[in-house]
């Protein structure tokens, strides 16, 4: 009898990895990421084929559900383009007041905030590291490390994403590596 009432997890979250049967993967390559960097020179001349970012997540409802949660893990490759370093697209959440944790697995990164009023702060990211990012804050992260930058994320099934913020403002600064070290600029 016992066995109808205990169960195998349905996923498994290793450290680093999520597995189970609905996990989602999606690749960012650098072709998908025209707006974000400054130095369209140095863009111009890098692979568009060239892999960025992959996120895996897993959606245990659909989009938008009110209540729900959402998890995703992402892998952002190390590199930079002019003196800029590889980082995601970045968004408000589309219900903006929407929060989210993101938490540091390996690598070394900046979380990198910005308010409505466009206000622009960081925090660093490392293993163990965790960020509480309220609603109302955009967030990018940067990979400032040699190394691939594994962050893990929750946030509600209810949040959205409002990429086009972003993609035609920018944020108010950009992390830059200065005399090798990141710089807020
Ligand atoms: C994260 C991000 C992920 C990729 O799961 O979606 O790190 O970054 P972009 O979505 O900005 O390309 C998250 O913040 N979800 O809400
Ligand atoms: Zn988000």
């Amino acid at each position: 009898m016992e066995d109808a009432l205990i169960f195998l997890p349905k996923l498994i979250f290793t450290g680093k990895e999520l597995i189970g049967e609905n996990v989602e993967r999606i690749t960012r390559r650098m072709g998908d990421l025209r707006d974000v960097f400054e130095d369209k020179a140095a863009f111009e001349v890098m692979d568009p084929n060239l892999i960025a970012y992959h996120v895996s997540s897993i959606f245990p409802v659909k989009e938008g559900t009110p209540g729900g949660l959402f998890m995703g893990i992402t892998y952002l490759m190390p590199g930079k383009v002019g003196d800029e370093y590889f980082m995601t697209k970045g968004h408000f959440h589309s219900n903006i007041d929407r929060a989210e944790f993101y938490w540091g697995v390996e690598g070394e990164g900046m979380l990198i905030l910005m308010n409505e009023a466009r206000d622009v702060w960081a925090e660093r990211m490392y293993p163990g590291s965790l960020h509480y990012i309220p609603g109302g804050i955009a967030h990018r992260v940067a990979n400032v490390g040699n190394s691939i930058l594994t962050f893990a994320a929750s946030w509600p099934s209810d949040a959205g994403h409002n990429y086009g913020i972003i993609a035609r403002e920018g944020f108010a600064r950009r992390l830059k590596e200065v005399n090798g070290k990141p710089e807020l600029i």
